[in-house]
């Protein structure tokens, strides 16, 4: 009976543990020369279905998109074919 609450108790907690994760794709995105680009990228990427934030960085030629929920991530091809769609060169793309 107490190994059943443990168990109970450790299922508890890791959902617990891990309802705040979100799955995150970082990618590289080479071409981008001013902030007109990056709302370009941004809003390109925006598009992409469950996204529920993206963040652009110039400097480091990096986007991270961030999706709702793990069920409907898109492939690493769907997410640089909107970056070359958008006019620029998309990098790897990491699924977190
Ligand atoms: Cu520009």
């Amino acid at each position: 009976m107490k190994r059943v609450f443990v168990l109970l108790w450790l299922l508890i907690a890791s959902t617990l543990l891990h309802a705040g994760e979100k799955p995150i794709a970082e990618l590289g995105v080479e071409g981008m020369t001013c902030p007109v680009c990056v709302y370009t990228v941004k809003k390109s990427l925006e598009k992409l279905p469950g996204v529920s934030d993206v963040k652009v960085s110039l400097k480091l030629k990096k986007a991270r998109v961030e999706f709702s929920d793990k069920e409907n991530i898109p492939s690493t091809e769907e997410i640089k074919k909107v970056i070359s769609d958008a006019g620029y060169t998309p990098g790897s793309v990491e699924i977190k």
